[in-house]
């Protein structure tokens, strides 16, 4: 296969961007008042209006054109088939498999996975159903009120962004918490205040061997013990999600209290499989099932719909037009629901973890960008800090706005703000403001000429700015769920066009590797050898610090 750089389809998209460049947005809008009903979609609870890009027909029929050539259709059969997407690592990649409440079959090496994902969920609800209940005693005999999960990256940030996103269908007698650095800070924090006597830790990690998660788990128990003053106690007050049933039993957990989940189901997408232990806990079952029904439902659209109707797909392809043809580095996601706050972060991850790869499948180094940067936080919070250089700076950043349409608090006044404040953003960023609006503005305010010829360059906007607005209801758990899928898709759709594996994360062992050397190096309060003098001097200056 060659690189899709090289292919007629890349080739065509070059030229369109070069041939399109001078197109504005508003003048678009004007010309053809049927443009937003053309550039939106409604999907799962999602209504997805990409109106405000720098798009015309011509461009989503080129790009519908790049997906082909890249082999969609193939990849997705591959994903469905169980094939070893994940190459690097000889995985199949079966995310889709935990949120199959409908009847698609899913096998690894001619084995149906399907039972195994069943039983696992029904051992996840009656343990949620009792600890929720008050019937999951704590060694003393009382009930469980906080649970502490313990994990890091995949292992934590889909579980905790969930429980936060759906705060208001938690119940008030157990809270939920999340423990992920290795700084003991988080720990502590988190502890102060907690009964070891009322409090379950959940120890959530694939591997069972994350230096950050066991040494937490380590401290737990600890903490858990020294008040509890009886080894007993662990069976009652610590249970473990992971693949590896031995780890856990030399951790001390009773293989019992272990919730499997599989090789197949790559950390960042765990948040369906046990890994969503805590999000059962916090929100019951049920709506862990409803969670659950919104991913399907999303997989049924990403995997029936065809391309020119299908969201991620569109959005994967609106996201290349701007990374590779447009020259943007990043991409903004703006939720305006404060519940939502984790969301941006979670997709960091999602996104830059399985796309920040500089060559192929094959090993090949690519000659384009591959994923964006992908940052964002809470509108209208944001729009007091970094919009202006989104608004006004040099760059381009395509931005997804996430707007619920409801409020979960319906304060007075408070949300018909918040609407406003969304909608406006995205009008903004495509309007802008001419230099002629910009001075009339000003003359109408009644400044002097010599004062309005010095302003107008900084009062000017330029405008053209893409964004997308995807509106939802109000951020339900199955919401929620086919929200999460959108993205996974959206990233997955972006990874076949770039030909790389979004499921293997080689990146992050570099600096795991030599963070253990240097570990040793601490414990023999010396230096390896063909250390730079950069990392000697700074290992030093720990030891200093330490010998205080
Ligand atoms: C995610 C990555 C990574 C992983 C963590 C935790 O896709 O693989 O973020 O989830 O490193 O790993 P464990 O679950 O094995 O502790």
């Amino acid at each position: 296969m060659p690189l899709i750089s090289h292919t007629p389809a890349w080739k065509s998209l070059e030229q369109l961007w070069d041939r399109t460049a001078g197109l504005r947005m508003r003048d678009l809008f004007e010309e053809d008042p049927g443009r937003c009903e053309r550039f939106s979609l409604e999907e799962c609870g999602i209504h997805l209006d990409y109106s405000k890009n720098l798009i015309t027909d011509e461009t989503m029929q080129h790009l519908m054109a790049l997906v082909r050539t890249a082999d969609l259709r193939f990849w997705g059969d591959s994903l469905l088939r169980g094939d070893k997407v994940n190459n690097t690592e000889g995985r199949a990649v079966l995310h889709m498999a935990l949120r199959n409440v409908g009847d698609r079959s899913y096998q690894v090496d001619g084995v149906d996975v399907m039972p195994g994902v069943r039983a696992v969920l029904k051992r996840m609800r009656a343990f949620a159903d009792e600890v929720r209940q008050g019937r999951w005693l704590g060694h003393t005999g009382r009930p469980i009120r906080d649970v502490v999960s313990i994990g890091i990256g995949g292992s934590s940030l889909g579980p905790k962004m969930v429980c936060n996103a759906l705060r208001p269908y938690q119940s008030h007698d157990l809270r939920v918490h999340f423990v992920s650095n290795v700084d003991g800070t988080q720990l502590v924090e988190t502890l102060n205040g907690l009964d070891p006597a009322t409090t379950l830790f959940v120890i959530a990690s694939k591997t069972f061997t994350t230096q950050e998660t066991s040494t937490n788990a380590d401290s737990a128990r600890a903490w858990c013990l020294a008040a509890l003053q009886d080894q007993a106690a662990i069976a009652r007050h610590f249970v473990a999600v992971s693949t590896n049933r031995e780890a856990v039993i030399r951790f001390g957990i009773d293989p019992q209290n272990m919730f499997e989940f599989w090789e197949w189901v790559g950390g960042r997408y765990s948040l369906w499989s046990a890994i969503g232990l805590p999000i059962a806990l916090a929100i019951g079952p049920d709506r862990f099932d409803e969670l659950l029904a919104g991913a399907y439902a999303m997989d049924e659209h990403f995997v029936e719909a065809p391309p020119e109707r299908n969201m991620p797909i569109i959005l994967a392809l609106l996201g290349i037009w701007y990374n590779n043809f447009g020259g943007a580095d990043t991409q903004a996601v703006i939720p305006y629901d404060q519940y939502l706050e984790h969301f941006p972060t979670f997709l960091q991850q999602l996104d830059m973890e399985s796309n920040g790869k500089r060559v192929t499948r094959d090993g090949v180094p690519v000659d384009y960008a591959t994923g964006a940067v992908v940052w964002g936080q809470p509108g209208t919070d944001a729009q007091h800090s970094f919009f202006q250089l989104i608004h006004q700076g040099t760059r381009l950043i395509p931005t997804d706005f996430i707007l619920p349409l409801r409020s979960q608090h319906p304060l007075e006044g408070h949300h018909d703000k918040l609407v406003a404040n969304c909608l406006a953003q995205a009008q903004a960023l495509m309007r802008g403001r001419t230099e002629a609006e910009a001075r009339s503005e000003l003359q109408a305010g009644g400044i002097a000429p010599e004062v309005i010829d010095r302003l107008v360059p900084h009062r000017t906007f330029p405008g053209n700015r893409p964004s997308n607005m995807l509106l939802v209801e109000q951020v339900t758990p199955k919401v929620l769920g086919s929200l999460i899928a959108l993205y996974e898709h959206k990233v997955f759709v972006q990874g076949v066009v770039w030909g790389v594996d979004s499921f293997d994360q080689w990146g992050v062992e570099l600096g795991k590797q030599l963070a253990g050397q240097i570990l040793a190096d601490f414990r023999e309060i010396a230096c390896s050898a063909g250390v730079d003098s950069s990392t000697a001097s700074l290992i030093r200056r720990y030891h200093m610090a330490m010998s205080d």
